[in-house]
């Protein structure tokens, strides 16, 4: 019996799975994808995430289907020890190789270049981000120290506060920073995780689009209690925001008037008290 073309039954195979498969995943596994659509950040990471699921269905098809195939079509005769025939060189198979993993890493750090530079990737841009959305932004300035983090708002009397309250549909400008050591603002449904480092102001945009709870935790060891660094936060109406934030200026109001002023970095201790 004559052998079957192998190579045309195989890619047969995988080109009408992977047609299946890619656009299956996408539709139903693609609304489901972390981080969820709680701000416009998150739903853009649910995006990309999508397009790296996408791409990357039909070369998980390609191992895992010629898996299968060599095992049922390769498989030994019983009784039988077989070597296969040497192959040495092929100019075609080794430069379609070359072409296409070629062409899929180049387009993926094409894409996540572009996204980077659209988005931010939510985790900071450092003190003076390449690309500023348009229009007004909530300043909003994320204290870390051990073992809490603070929110200060400037647009509010500089107050500073214990949990942290987003209007829905705004764009908030963070300013995320650090008193003492290292920590990391890391906010899941929101799409942030940024760094905070002492001396260093690392600017971060995001925008909420619907009311909900989200955690905060800090996501960098920053000593014995660094598991405790967690809170929730609230995104609320417009109006429940600003009935919010009065609140919190009254109750605050005198230890705002200790405070050191507002600006976007703090002298860590100890070198703070020598100020
Ligand atoms: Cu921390």
């Amino acid at each position: 019996m004559a052998e079957p073309n192998h190579w045309r039954r195989f890619a047969t195979i995988w080109i009408v799975a992977s047609l299946i498969a890619t656009p299956l995943v996408v539709v139903l596994i693609g609304p489901i994808m972390p981080p969820g659509n709680g701000t416009e950040q998150a739903s853009g990471h649910r995006t990309d995430h999508t397009v790296l699921l996408g791409a990357a269905t039909p070369v998980l098809l390609l191992v895992v289907l010629y898996l299968i195939y060599a095992i049922v079509a390769f498989r030994q005769p019983r009784g039988a020890v077989l070597e296969g025939p040497a192959i040495r060189g092929d100019a075609r198979l080794q430069t379609t190789w070359i072409v296409v993993t070629s062409a899929i890493v180049l387009a993926l750090a094409a894409y996540g270049t572009i996204r980077l530079e659209q988005d931010g990737a939510g985790s900071g841009s450092g003190p003076s981000p390449l690309v500023v959305p348009k229009g007004h932004k909530l300043q909003v300035q994320v204290i870390a120290q051990q073992w809490e983090f603070t929110y200060r708002f400037p647009e509010y009397g500089g107050v500073e506060v214990p949990h942290l309250e987003l209007p829905v549909g705004q764009m908030v400008e963070l300013h995320v920073t650090s008193l003492d050591v290292i920590h990391s603002f890391w906010s899941y449904q929101l799409g942030v995780k940024a760094d905070a480092n002492p001396g260093v102001d690392n600017v971060v945009f995001v925008k909420p689009t619907k009311r909900q709870t989200f955690e905060v935790r800090c996501s960098e060891l920053c000593g014995i209690w660094h598991g405790q660094m967690f809170d929730h936060g609230h995104v609320v109406s417009r109006a429940a925001f600003a009935t919010w934030i009065a609140e919190q200026q009254r109750k605050y109001a005198a230890a705002t008037k200790v405070l050191q002023p507002y600006r976007h970095a703090y002298v860590p201790e100890p070198t703070r008290r020598a100020e």
